[in-house]
C-alpha cells in the first residue's frame, strides 16, 4: 500500500453491497455504508477546504453520535490529526488541553460554544464548529455544501492519526501520540485473534457489535469502531449505555464490548439469561480489572465465557485471553478469569525488577511492553517519554503484574498512584492538587476503595490547618465546580492526622485498608 491511511485500510473493509446497514441506532436510524463514506468525505473536504497546516489537531468534545464518529473518520480521511475529549471535562480541563495541543479545529456541542469557543480563540484556534448529538450544528451545514467525493490524504505509517491525553501521576495530563500504523497493526491483529466474522450471524453479514460505550477514549473508539469496521460488520449504536437495552440488542447481535461496570449492570437484570445471549458469539472485558465473581456469575447466568483483555492509551491493545486455540501457547484456548491472556501477536511482554532484571515466570514485576502498536511518544513531552522508555526501547507501563507457565498474563497492581473507576481513570494527585488549594486545608491524599458498581472510587482524607473549619461536604461540591464528574471523590473525611512512614512519606496503602469497606 502507497499510503497508509487507516481510513483507507477501514473503508477498503466496507461491505460490496454499501447500501447494507452499517449503524443502526438507539433510536432507530440506520446509516448505510455509503451514508458512511458521503458523509465522510463531506467532513474532509470541509477541513481540508479550511487550508491547516500539515499535522494540524481537530480536538473534539461532543456527545457520543454516528456524526461524532463521522468526524473521527473524516479527520483520519483528511489527514488530520484527531483529539477526542470527555464530555464530562470541565473548563479547566479543557483549558489545558487546548492551551497544550493547539488545534486548529475545534468542534463542540452548541450548549458549549460560548464557553469552549472562547478557550479556544483565545488559544488561537482558528476555527470552531458545533456539532450536537441530534445531527444538527454548524459542522454539519458546513459539511453540507461540499462534495460527496474525496481521495483520502496518503499518510505515512509513522504519521500522527489521535492524540489521546492520559493524566500523569505528576505533573500534567500528557498527549499520547498514535499513528496511522499503531492503530491499523492493532486492529488487523484483533480481527484475526477474536476471529471476526464476514458471514453467518443473525443477517448473514457476520458480526454485530454492540457499541454501548462513549467514544473519546481507546476502548469505544478505537477497539469497537475500528473492530467492526475492518470486518465491515453492523454496529448497534447506544448513545448511552442502559443494561436492560443492552440485553434486548443482544438478539441480533454477536459482540459486545464493555468495561467491567456494564458487566455489572447487566448482571443485575434478570433478563440477562442463556436464551438473552444465544446469538451472541464474543463478550469482551477491559480497562480496568475484571473480578472473578463478575467472570464466574457471568459464566453461570449465561453459559458464556468473557474474554478479558488488556491495554493502554498509549499503545491499544496488548494481551487478550484466547478466543480460539493459540498455537503460540500449545493450542491453549481456555479464557482464564482473573488473567487477562497472552501478548496479542507481534507484542513483546516482559516483566522486570526494580533493578531492570528480567524475572523468571511468576515472578511479580514491572510489565513492559514493545511491538509496531506501541506510540509514537508524548506530545511535545521528549523527556517524559525517554522517562517511560527503556534504553531497549520498551514502554513501561506503570503496570505490575507476572507471567504464568502457560503463557498467561497477570495483573496485580499498579507502580502508578491511579484509580480506575467504571473505566474511566483518576489520577490522586490532580484531585490532591485541587483539594490542597482550598481555603483551610492543610493536606489531603485521595485513595481508591473497591465499589460495587464503578470497581474503584476515590475517597479523600483531608487535614485542615490549625483553628480552620474544613467541611467535606464543601470539598465535594468545590471539587465538582471544577471537575470532571468521574474524578469526585464519593466520600470525603477530615481527619487529624494521615499515616506516614520513617520518611514521612504518606501511607496510601494504610488509608486504603482504612477505608476498604466503606461501600462494600
Ligand atoms: C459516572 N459516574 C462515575 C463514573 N461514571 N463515577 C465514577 N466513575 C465513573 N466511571 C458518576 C457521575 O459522576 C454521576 O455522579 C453519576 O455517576 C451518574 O452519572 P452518569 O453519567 O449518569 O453515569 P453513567 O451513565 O451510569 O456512567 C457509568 C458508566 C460510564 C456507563 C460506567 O462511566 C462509562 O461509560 N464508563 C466507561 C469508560 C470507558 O469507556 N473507559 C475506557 C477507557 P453525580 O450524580 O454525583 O454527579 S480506554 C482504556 O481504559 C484502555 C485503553 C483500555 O484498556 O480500554
Ligand atoms: P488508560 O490510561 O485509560 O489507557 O488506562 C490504561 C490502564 O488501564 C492500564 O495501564 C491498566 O492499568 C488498566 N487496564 C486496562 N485493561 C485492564 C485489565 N483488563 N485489567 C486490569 N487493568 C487494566
Amino acid at each position: 500500500m502507497s499510503s497508509h491511511n487507516l481510513f483507507s485500510a477501514l473503508r477498503a473493509a466496507f461491505p460490496a453491497d454499501l447500501n447494507a446497514t452499517a449503524v443502526e441506532t438507539d433510536e432507530g436510524l440506520n446509516y448505510s455504508w455509503a451514508d458512511l463514506d458521503r458523509a465522510t468525505a463531506m467532513m474532509a473536504n470541509l477541513l481540508q477546504s479550511l487550508d491547516l497546516p500539515e499535522g494540524s489537531r481537530v480536538a473534539v468534545q461532543v456527545e457520543k453520535s454516528v456524526e461524532a464518529m463521522m468526524l473521527y473518520l473524516a479527520t483520519l480521511r483528511a489527514g488530520y490529526v484527531f483529539l477526542p475529549l470527555n464530555t464530562a471535562y470541565q473548563s479547566a480541563e479543557i483549558e489545558y488541553f487546548i492551551g497544550n495541543a493547539e488545534p486548529a479545529v475545534v468542534v463542540c456541542s452548541g450548549a458549549n460554544f460560548g464557553w469552549v469557543s472562547k478557550i479556544a480563540f483565545k488559544a488561537g484556534t482558528q476555527h470552531v464548529f458545533t456539532l450536537n448529538d441530534d445531527r444538527t450544528g454548524s459542522l454539519i451545514d458546513r459539511a453540507a455544501t461540499h462534495s460527496d467525493q474525496h481521495q483520502p490524504v496518503p499518510r505515512q505509517a509513522d504519521d500522527l492519526a489521535a492524540i489521546l491525553y492520559t493524566s500523569g501521576t505528576t505533573g500534567r495530563s500528557k498527549g499520547a501520540m498514535l499513528t496511522h500504523g499503531n492503530m491499523l497493526s492493532n486492529a488487523l491483529t484483533l480481527k484475526d485473534y477474536w476471529g471476526w466474522k464476514t458471514t453467518g450471524g443473525p443477517d448473514g453479514h457476520g458480526d454485530v457489535l454492540i457499541h454501548a460505550l462513549p467514544i473519546f477514549h481507546v476502548h469505544g473508539l478505537f477497539v469497537a469502531i475500528h473492530g467492526a469496521l475492518i470486518n465491515g460488520s453492523k454496529m448497534i449504536w447506544m448513545a448511552k449505555f442502559d443494561p436492560k437495552r443492552a440485553i434486548g440488542y443482544m438478539a441480533k447481535a454477536t459482540v459486545f464490548m464493555g468495561v467491567p461496570t456494564l458487566y455489572v449492570r447487566m448482571l443485575a437484570e434478570p433478563a440477562l439469561n442463556k436464551a438473552a445471549v444465544k446469538h451472541m458469539r464474543l463478550f469482551i472485558a477491559g480497562s480496568a480489572p475484571l473480578l472473578i465473581e463478575t467472570f464466574t456469575e457471568w459464566q453461570e447466568r449465561t453459559g458464556q465465557t468473557i474474554l478479558e483483555r488488556y491495554g493502554m492509551s498509549e499503545t491499544a491493545m496488548l494481551t487478550s485471553n484466547p478466543y480460539a486455540a493459540d498455537k503460540r501457547y500449545g493450542q491453549q484456548s481456555e479464557r482464564r478469569g482473573g488473567t487477562v491472556g497472552f501478548p496479542l501477536p507481534g507484542v513483546q511482554l516482559r516483566v522486570r525488577g526494580d533493578d531492570g532484571v528480567d524475572l523468571p515466570v511468576g515472578e511479580i514485576g514491572g510489565i513492559q511492553v514493545q511491538g509496531p502498536n506501541v506510540f509514537k511518544g508524548y506530545w511535545r513531552m521528549p523527556e517524559k517519554t525517554a522517562e517511560e522508555f527503556t534504553a531497549d526501547g520498551y514502554f513501561k507501563t506503570g503496570d505490575v503484574g507476572k507471567v504464568d507457565e502457560r503463557g498467561y498474563v497477570t495483573i496485580v497492581g499498579r507502580s502508578k498512584d491511579l484509580i480506575i473507576s467504571g473505566g474511566y481513570n483518576v489520577y490522586p494527585a490532580e484531585i490532591e492538587g485541587y483539594i490542597n488549594e482550598m481555603k483551610g486545608v492543610a493536606e489531603s491524599a485521595v485513595v481508591g476503595v473497591p465499589h460495587p458498581d464503578f470497581g474503584e472510587v476515590g475517597v479523600a482524607v483531608v487535614i485542615a490547618k490549625p483553628g480552620a473549619a474544613v467541611q467535606p461536604d464543601a470539598i465535594i461540591a468545590e471539587l465538582k465546580a471544577k471537575l470532571a464528574n468521574f474524578k469526585i471523590p464519593k466520600k470525603c473525611f477530615v481527619v487529624t492526622e494521615l499515616p506516614r512512614n520513617t520518611m514521612s512519606k504518606v501511607q496510601k496503602n494504610l488509608l486504603r485498608d482504612q477505608y476498604k469497606g466503606l461501600f462494600a
